[in-house]
């Protein structure tokens, strides 16, 4: 996509059915993106390439998913200027998912990384919209909309539900 404003990264591919879903958020909201596999063990020098470049490239968001020993999100905050929303995934190195989500989550201070739920990266997309809603009325309205409707959608079932008894 060209002119990308937010870059989902992954430490594997194997992390893409977790990561796809920040993907289609991002389509729902209209907001043009990037994805691609930057692994902080295995190619260590384009986890600081990239790191050092996005922001100059256009790029106002990072989303940063990774399992295990998940060092890509907190890395790629230690170089980058941008907001990094890291996701924890539960992946096969993973041994309960517990190691993923501290992994990401226990920065120290002056590295902020806004960490979603395990395997949360629904979530990411919808906060990497919101961020970018700030400058944006357009997009706001889209996030008020979808909001509207989660609403709509939970009344819906309270009818339901209430109409059993
Ligand atoms: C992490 O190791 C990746 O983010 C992935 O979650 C996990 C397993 O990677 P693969 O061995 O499947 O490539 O670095």
């Amino acid at each position: 996509m060209s002119n990308p404003l937010v870059s989902i990264i992954m430490g594997s591919d194997s992390d893409l059915p977790v990561m796809e879903a920040a993907a289609e958020m991002l389509k729902e909201f209209k907001v043009p993106f990037e994805i691609t596999v930057v692994s902080a063990h295995r190619t260590p020098d384009r986890l600081v390439e990239f790191s050092k470049e996005a922001h100059k490239r256009g790029v106002k968001v990072i989303i940063a998913g990774a399992g295990g020993a998940a060092h890509l999100p907190g890395m790629v905050a230690s170089i980058s200027p941008l907001p990094v929303i890291g996701v924890p995934v539960k992946s096969s190195n993973s041994i309960d998912g517990w190691d993923s989500i501290l992994s990401i989550l226990q920065m120290p201070g002056g590295i902020p990384v806004a960490t979603v739920a395990l395997n949360g990266a629904k979530n990411a997309g919808i906060l990497a919209a919101e961020i970018l809603s700030v400058g944006d009325d357009e997009l706001q309205q889209r996030l008020i909309n979808y909001k509207e409707d989660l609403k709509n959608a939970v009344l819906e079932k309270a009818k339901k539900v209430e109409s059993r008894n």
